[in-house]
């Protein structure tokens, strides 16, 4: 499995976020990622790797996708965010930019005719809470964090072109004398993405890098590919950006709405949309439940999975499942994550996997690598 290090995640260190009427420290730190980094350090899973630096193609390649998966106009605000609240009152640069207010959908949601000028009003129409706290270093970061996922997948589609021409290489088997090829990689990255939308952010998110690496995945040659979403929290970015179509198959397995964040997606009805209708999947699954139920989910969703005949996984890699997770419900030990990894190496297909939630910060590296691990010792290559 190669590994694409996202080395400027540290510019991302919210302050704090809103939880409760009062702010409190953020959950989504930098220590996660750095208990993974030490955990690979002492297991190590594959060679640790940065996305090309100075590459024009790679860049190109970046705004490209980054332009297929969001709107040109949340890329732009993204962009500029920090230097328009800096803007507002010199004093903001101590402070992290939040939104604190939001148009309501249907009643006085905001009109196109008339966007907001007004910085903050800007920020709450693309934001969906105000606990994804923005600051001088998370544009940076977070699109150092997509470029990761890129290479990720750019790895994962070079090891599957048996020397064949892009729109062939997604359904190869190997050729004569050579090895069958199950490449896989890891986006290790913070923030995450998986809860970031079209035009939104939120959930810690700002850009998906699980859809980055699955259109990336699509434009090397897949015709179809799976997003299996093992995060505690449902994938509302995810599914939004592939609702309508039906090259992507989102499947998310996840605490149920009806108590548990982001609230308003993840119901069991939702089964997409137009083109993409059956092509997205909820496993909602109450709060307290364990790994018995979790792992029933799961069988559930491989058998999804396997019958849409992908060429390709990306597996939204959240850690947030374990039972000493402190904002999340479910239950699972951190030895379930060596059997999950070898369950999801049972579909057998390519591969990336994109680093999401998990707020055990000392038991995070240990989880996340007990998943990685037990794939990659799982599979025939
Ligand atoms: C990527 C990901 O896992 N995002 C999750 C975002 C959850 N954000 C809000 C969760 C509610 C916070 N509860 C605070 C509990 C304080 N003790
Ligand atoms: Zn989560």
């Amino acid at each position: 499995m190669q590994i694409f290090v996202n080395t400027l995640h540290t510019q991302h260190t919210g302050q704090h976020e809103m939880f409760r009427g009062q702010m409190v420290p953020c959950h989504e730190v930098p220590a996660r990622l750095d208990h993974v980094l030490a955990e690979l350090a002492h297991r190590p899973v594959g060679p640790m790797l940065a996305p090309p630096a100075g590459d024009a193609a790679f860049d190109a390649a970046l705004q490209s996708v980054l332009g297929r998966v969001h709107h040109p106009g949340y890329l732009t605000f993204l962009a500029q965010a920090w230097a328009e609240w800096v803007a507002l009152d010199a004093t903001n640069a101590q402070r992290d930019a939040l939104p604190s207010v939001w148009p309501l959908p249907n009643r006085h949601g905001f009109s196109t005719l008339h966007p907001p000028r007004n910085f903050a009003a800007r920020l709450g129409m693309y934001a969906f809470d105000a606990g994804t706290p923005l600051m001088a270093g998370s544009w940076a970061a977070a699109q150092a964090g997509a470029a990761c996922a890129l290479a990720a997948a750019q790895a994962v589609l070079a090891d599957m072109a048996v020397s064949q021409s892009p729109a062939q290489t997604a359904a190869t088997t190997a050729s004569p004398g050579q090895q069958a090829q199950l490449p896989s990689a890891l986006a290790l990255t913070r923030p995450p993405g998986h809860h970031a939308g079209p035009d939104f952010m939120g959930g810690y998110c700002f850009l998906n890098n699980a859809a980055v690496a699955a259109q990336t995945l699509l434009d090397g040659g897949c015709t179809r590919v799976a997003v299996l979403d093992v995060d505690y929290h449902h994938g509302n970015g995810t599914q939004t950006i592939f609702y309508e179509r039906a090259d992507v198959l989102t499947v998310s397995i996840h605490g149920d709405p009806a108590t548990e964040y982001p609230f308003y997606l993840g119901h069991a009805d939702e089964v997409g949309a137009g083109a993409g209708e059956g092509f997205n999947l909820n496993l909602p699954l109450s709060r307290g439940s364990g790994a018995d139920t979790w792992f029933e989910a799961l069988d559930t969703a491989l058998a999804r999975i396997h019958a849409y005949q992908p060429q390709a996984c990306v597996v939204p890699l959240g850690l947030d499942t374990f039972a000493g997770d402190p904002i999340s419900g479910f239950r699972l030990q951190s030895a379930d994550y060596l059997s999950m990894g070898r369950r999801l190496a049972s579909l057998n297909l390519p591969t990336v996997f994109t680093f999401e939630g998990g707020y055990a910060v000392a038991e995070v590296g240990v989880n996340a690598v007990n998943v990685l691990l037990s794939f990659v010792d799982a599979r025939p290559s």
